[in-house]
């Protein structure tokens, strides 16, 4: 038995904190607010409505609180943190701010007694998609960690009006249809129109006797709408500003009046398109002028907004970096480098050294990713048309660089490679040399990444400054990705060893001692079980496929990318296919095989491993000789609330990148959070995971990033692995000869022939280790104690991964708070 130190059930609400949150008392400010500020009768009142009632009433307990806390922060003179984000991949509010306020069970009895499900209510709030995938849901994480800590932080980015693009799969394709999360409005938000700033593009730079002067040709203004983030027990609350944009003079009445309608109209029209859309490719460069305007639009309100708080508390400009941390999250944000200095000399008159030297004590960096397409870089003729003061000041920036680069030493190639001018070929202004010149600390986001950094992209500029790498592993907020989306495996947890874990997530090393315990085993497979039920429940509903719950569930749910190699797992899942059809009579494990994740809308080869999983899901689905033991699904439109459904169902995480390209990767925790067992290569965090859990509790396959490299360069043969390889061979060609594409036997000739001929992505190469660990997850999965206490031991050791601890470390190493 597990020591029952208390029978807590899983529903009970781990907080309550407010003592005027009885049940009475929220019941007359919901209907207060459906009155008063919804405008509808309780009578004629729609679930929307009563969404947007519950919403309003709990945000006004939110607010009390950031008022409070926003006085701490003035009063005590703290040093702010301020993200600066491109994306922020926040999901839905409802659930995690009634929780993180412990207000969920009360909450629950008062919509209760008008007949309201507060389940139902959760599901009625869009998904606030303002991100791709991982890069912007840790800064999702983040914000909320550091409202947790009590860290007073800015989170700043951009108000999106069309987020991440709604995935629609027809006849196997993906179809991208805008997500328009703002339809209904967004009770959330305040309208800051007093915060306002201009942004200024193009145009001149002009001598004014004192100094240089920049005349842009073009202003757009930004204003701050801020949304609350509230911390764990409602410790803090902490703001996400996010700008969206405004002609200064919205419509043109003489233009209009002389009868040029739209050209009236011209200038609001640019504001708009500005702010309209994110840019929906992930790890890869979107290269376009607009996302360059949109990159500066928000870096410099953003920045402006910082100096207008720091200068009206504390006045003098030179102690900033002691009141102001600025995290670039990324290279999207880094011409916040060159706009601070410009502030600081045109505007605040400093000298250029000393703006130099404040920017780089206040800014830090932190780079995601090493694909060197991945890198982003703007033409020069672009960057000085459209900011040509800041031109300027790269270029200063590089002289003194340079200068410093050839004291030390370095060689005409060193020199070439930290420039922040590309200068082979088309000239480029290099975004990440400009951020890690401009910044006190650079981080990777996880160690093998952070590695790799000091080794390839950054090595020269690592050689110039060796003290400014660091690793921050990255993180996820175990509240909203193990108590609210896993209520049940929560209350087992709290079963077994107590409430500590809910306050600090490495207190689930507890469970350790716990692991080989079989009643708690069977409780956690008895959750783990009904997670499944509830969702082959939703798949139903969503797709109208029958999926067996005590089928494995293999689950890889991420963007879709050749390095992150879900054509691996297809032509294995082709060849396990295979093998069932050949070997009718041996004992095949049940599997359930899901896939989830969109393509960038102009990325040719992931949309068509989209379609070729739609593809062997029909064929694999419909044929009876499998008998039901393989199931292939492809779920439409993954986003985060579907993610906090599957995580807390799957068995087995799919975490199978070429080694040496997934940066970090966070899903890869959320999964082993929640119970799941995973394979995976040695890339990324999945290192880090793999030291905590124990070579016994995780499934590692294939070449290390060091292997691939040299095989790299010693001249890889694709060829030559797959004719040695007889299950691999039959897969890829039974896929290239079109038995899954009858329609079109053609479809995958390409994508299968760039296996055989160059293999970028090291497909053969793993192939044969991958199947043979697949084999390996059946015989353990044959052994359910073994498998249980596997998943125990999971759970008991990645406590770590909290981004509370990741936002710690930053605190401390990075930041200076706390
Ligand atoms: O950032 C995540 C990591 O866990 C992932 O491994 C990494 O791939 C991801 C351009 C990116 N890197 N780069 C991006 C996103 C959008 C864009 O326009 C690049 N995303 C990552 C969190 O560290």
């Amino acid at each position: 038995m597990p020591p029952a130190v208390r029978v807590a059930d899983a529903t009970e609400p781990v907080v309550t904190l407010d003592p005027n949150s009885s049940v009475a008392h929220l019941d007359a400010l919901i209907l207060d607010v459906l009155r008063h500020r919804v405008g509808k009768d309780e009578l004629a009142a729609k679930p929307h409505d009563w969404f947007n009632a519950t919403v309003l009433a709990l945000r006004d307990k939110i607010i009390d609180r950031w008022i409070a806390t926003t006085r701490r922060t003035y009063e005590t003179k703290g040093k702010r943190v301020y993200y600066l984000s491109l994306e922020f991949l926040i999901g839905r509010l409802l659930r995690d701010a009634l929780a993180n306020m412990g207000l969920t069970r009360d909450m629950e009895k008062a919509l209760r007694e008008h007949g309201l499900d507060l389940s139902v209510l959760e599901d009625l709030e869009p998904d606030a998609a303002l991100g791709n995938g991982g890069l912007g849901r840790l800064a999702a994480c983040f914000m909320e960690s550091l409202a947790t800590l009590d860290i007073p932080a800015y989170g700043y980015g951009i108000r999106y009006v069309n987020g991440m693009f709604r995935q629609r799969i027809v006849d196997g394709w993906q179809v991208e249809r805008p997500e328009t999360w703002l339809a209904h409005g967004n009770p959330w938000e305040f309208d800051r129109r007093e915060s306002a700033y201009r942004v200024g593009f193009g145009g001149e730079v002009v001598e004014t006797g004192e100094g240089v002067e920049w005349k842009p040709a073009e202003q757009i203004e930004a204003s701050a709408v801020d949304t609350p983030v509230v911390g764990w027990r409602g410790a803090r609350v902490n703001t996400l500003r996010l700008w969206t944009a405004t002609a200064l003079e919205p419509i043109k009445l003489d233009a209009f009046n002389a009868g040029d309608h739209f050209g009236a109209l011209a200038d609001e029209v640019r504001a708009d398109a500005l702010v309209r859309v994110l840019y929906p490719a992930d790890s890869s460069p979107a290269g376009q002028e607009l996302r360059l305007r949109q990159e500066y639009f928000f870096s410099a309100a953003s920045i402006q907004d910082i100096m207008r708080r720091h200068v009206q508390f504390h006045g003098d400009v030179r102690t900033l970096p002691d009141q102001a941390a600025i995290q670039l999250n990324d290279t999207h944000p880094s011409v916040a480098v060159a706009e601070l200095v410009r502030l600081l000399v045109d505007v605040h008159g400093l000298e250029f050294d000393e703006a130099w030297d404040v920017t780089r004590r206040a800014i830090a960096y932190t780079n995601h990713t090493l694909l060197p397409e991945a890198l982003e870089s703007w033409p020069l003729p672009l960057f000085e048309r459209l900011l040509p003061r800041h031109m300027q000041i790269v270029y200063a920036i590089n002289s003194r660089v340079l200068r410093e680069a050839r004291k030390a030493g370095m060689d005409d190639r060193a020199i070439a490679a930290i420039s922040l001018i590309d200068e082979g070929g088309e000239r480029r202004v290099r975004m990440a040399n400009l951020a890690f010149v401009g910044a006190h600390s650079v981080n990777g986001v996880a160690a093998l990444h952070t590695d790799l950094m000091k080794t390839t992209v950054f090595a020269d500029l690592h050689a110039l400054y060796p003290s400014k790498i660091n690793n921050k592993t990255n993180g996820v907020t175990p509240r909203r990705w193990l108590q609210q989306c896993n209520p049940g495996l929560t209350g087992v947890i709290r079963d077994a060893i107590g409430d500590a874990f809910l306050d600090d997530a490495e207190q689930l090393s507890a469970l350790k001692a716990l692991a080989g315990d079989a009643v708690l085993g069977e409780r956690v497979a008895e959750v783990k079980r009904s997670n499944k039920v509830a969702l082959a429940r939703h798949l139903k509903d969503l797709m109208g496929v029958r999926l067996d719950p005590d089928a494995l569930f293999d689950v890889q749910i991420k963007r879709i990318h050749e390095y992150k190699r879900q054509l691996l797992n297809l032509v294995e899942t082709v060849a396990l296919y295979d093998q069932i059809r050949s070997h009718p009579e041996r004992d095949w494990v049940p599997r359930v095989k899901i896939f989830g994740g969109k393509a960038a809308p102009s990325y040719h080869n992931a949309k068509l491993i989209i379609k070729l999983a739609n593809d062997i899901a029909r064929r694999v689905n419909s044929d009876p000789s499998v008998g039901g033991l393989l199931k292939v699904v492809f779920v439409p439109n993954y986003n985060v609330s579907l993610a906090e459904r599957i995580i807390p169902a799957a068995d087995l995480s799919e975490q199978i990148s070429t080694a040496g390209m997934e940066a970090s990767g966070t899903g890869n925790m959320k999964f082993a959070l929640n119970g799941a067992l995973t394979i995976g290569t040695l890339d990324g965090a999945n290192v880090e995971i793999k030291d905590r859990v124990g070579d016994d509790n995780i499934f590692i396959f294939g070449l290390t990033a060091d292997e691939v490299e040299q095989r790299r360069a010693e001249g890889y043969r694709p060829g030559e692995i797959i004719a040695a390889s007889r299950e691999l061979q039959q897969a890829l060609s039974a896929i290239a000869s079109g038995v899954f594409s009858p329609d079109d036997p053609d479809r995958y000739r390409d994508l299968i022939g760039g296996i055989h001929d160059h293999d970028w992505f090291m497909i053969a190469a793993d192939f044969d280790a991958y199947a043979a660990a697949q084999r390996r997850v059946d015989a353990y999965w044959n052994d359910q104690p073994a498998w249980r206490a596997s998943a125990i031991r999971n759970i008991a050791n990645v406590g770590w991964f909290s981004s509370d601890r990741t936002i710690g470390e930053y605190a401390r190493d990075i930041w200076g708070v706390k």
